[in-house]
């Protein structure tokens, strides 16, 4: 990874679902050490504190049973601008909060990323999709949103226009294992990268990555990587609200964010959905820490160990 500034972004959004606590994650990942985490990597760290939402009306024409419309549009806002301007000055790591997050993160680095003439890529580790928009989602939780408002599907109402959509094919899923049928019907006549567990089982998750970092790398592109801790299997991430049985090991991610680092293509980071309220004594905002400073350049070894020289 060359020498960059990493700007730590506390975002507490926790009006992107029903379930509360996730506005206490950015501390737990600064009691947890983050910023010495990087330090430590040689990174220079900057932290910005904690972010608060812009103050919107609910919008007249959002559907009924959507959770917190306004504070979750005020928090996009924020972000947006948040994530332009650190673009300007280094690495930007979004310390969550929920995944409503980046519905500002990504559209406000895709601007940057756009005014630099750059494509954008997005990696999003996550046992779900989130391609749900304001009329598709049951649950009404927007958090189960953003990748569909920042490849531009209709529907947000009230929410501010994305200027520079990210495009299908460079888009890449990885880790899934939950994914609703409006979701799955509309998926699956898109060029997004759709890598489930079962791919992951059957080919490893070096390879699947491997492909889509290296199409990042031949276009010249950006990259924005999210990582929702429910891409971790419960075992032993459990600080979250939509556990999902079957997720990755501590040995995938952990070699997927090497991998990340390994490219030097990473340009921003959201840390997403950890909720201390749920978690077993820190292990959960910890391992979250360590995978981050992975993907910032931690490693035992540099490679090619000798281990029998
Ligand atoms: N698809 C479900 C919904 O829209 C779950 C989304 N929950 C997440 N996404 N945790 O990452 O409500
Ligand atoms: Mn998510
Ligand atoms: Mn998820
Ligand atoms: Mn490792």
């Amino acid at each position: 990874m060359t020498q960059k500034s990493c700007i730590l972004i506390g975002a507490p959004v926790d009006s992107g679902k029903k379930r509360r606590g996730c506005l206490m994650g950015p501390d737990a990942y600064r009691v947890a050490g983050i910023a010495e985490a990087l330090a430590d990597l040689g990174q220079n760290v900057l932290d910005m504190g904690n972010l608060s939402p812009t103050e919107v009306d609910t919008p007249k024409d959002a559907p009924k049973h959507l959770h917190m419309p306004a504070e979750t549009i005020g928090w996009t806002l924020t972000l947006q601008e948040a994530a332009q301007d650190a673009m300007k000055n280094g690495l930007p790591i979004f310390l969550g909060g929920d995944h409503s997050l980046s519905l500002g993160s990504v559209t406000g680095v895709a601007n940057h990323a756009a005014k630099v003439g750059r494509p954008q890529f997005v990696l999003w580790l996550d046992a779900h999709s989130d391609y749900h928009t304001p009329y598709s989602t049951a649950s009404g939780n927007l958090h189960g949103t953003p990748v569909g408002y920042f490849a531009g599907l209709d529907g947000f109402d009230g929410f501010p226009k994305v200027q520079n959509v990210v495009p299908q094919e460079n888009i890449c899923l990885l880790g899934l294992r939950s994914v609703d049928q409006p979701e799955r019907e509309k998926l699956q006549a898109t060029g997004i990268h759709c890598t489930d567990m079962r791919a992951i089982d059957e080919n490893g998750i070096a390879r699947p990555l491997a492909a889509f970092l290296d199409l990042v790398a031949k276009a010249g592109g950006d990259l924005h990587v999210s990582l929702d801790v429910d891409f971790l299997d419960p075992s032993f991430a459990p600080a979250v609200g939509t556990t999902v049985p079957g997720g990755a090991t501590m040995r995938e991610a952990h070699l997927a964010m090497e991998m990340i680092c390994d490219s030097g293509l990473m340009t921003s980071l959201d840390l997403v959905e950890l909720n201390p309220f749920l978690d077993e004594r820190g292990r959960t905002a910890q391992v979250m820490v360590d995978l981050a400073a992975s993907a910032l350049g931690r490693r035992v070894f540099d490679r090619p160990t000798r281990a029998f020289s």
